[in-house]
């Protein structure tokens, strides 16, 4: 089974806004804003809608710049992920009944404290690159779990 699912990072003035997850999948960890897309939307419209949900703010200027595949050794998923580099918004950022932001400088990331895949992409959207990466896992991540990375390729897309 394949899920695509997306994922963005707000970004400005040298700092990322990031979410700590408050319940459900990924509680506990700091991520980006994101989830599923459905059935009648586009990939972007997913994107945006995401993000208005988790933190209340409306995009505007939004990129496509990264796509993720991860894939499972314990199993047939695989979820492909499209990472939006989020630059401007209307809005102030909310915390949510899912997610409290927080802003980040770039030097201050709290990898340690996310998921085990971002500390080597996140970097790359940092720094304005556009970038596809495979992420081979052991297992899906769930509330007592965080997956470990087997096999991984980042490549930046030029
Ligand atoms: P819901 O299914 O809760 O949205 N996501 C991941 N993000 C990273 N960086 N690494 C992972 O490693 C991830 N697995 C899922 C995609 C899930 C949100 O979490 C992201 C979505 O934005 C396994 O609606």
């Amino acid at each position: 089974m394949k899920k695509i699912l997306t994922l963005a990072m707000l970004v400005k003035d040298g700092r990322i806004l990031l979410g700590l997850k408050k319940r459900g999948f990924g509680e506990g960890l700091w991520n980006g804003f994101g989830g599923k897309v459905e059935a009648k939307e586009s990939i972007q419209q997913a994107a945006k809608r995401e993000v208005e949900e988790e933190v209340g703010v409306i995009p505007i200027q939004m990129d496509e710049v990264g796509l993720l595949n991860f894939t499972f050794e314990s199993e047939q998923l695989e979820l492909e992920v499209h990472v939006f580099r989020v630059g401007s918004w209307e809005g102030e950022p909310v915390e949510t009944e899912e997610m409290r932001p927080e802003w980040f400088s770039y030097v201050d990331v709290p990898y340690d404290k996310m998921w085990p895949d971002d500390v080597y992409w996140l970097p790359l959207l940092l720094n304005r690159k556009k970038f596809q990466g495979d992420f081979h896992f052991d297992r899906p991540s769930d509330l007592n779990y965080k997956s470990k990375i087997l096999r991984q390729t980042v490549e930046v897309i030029l």
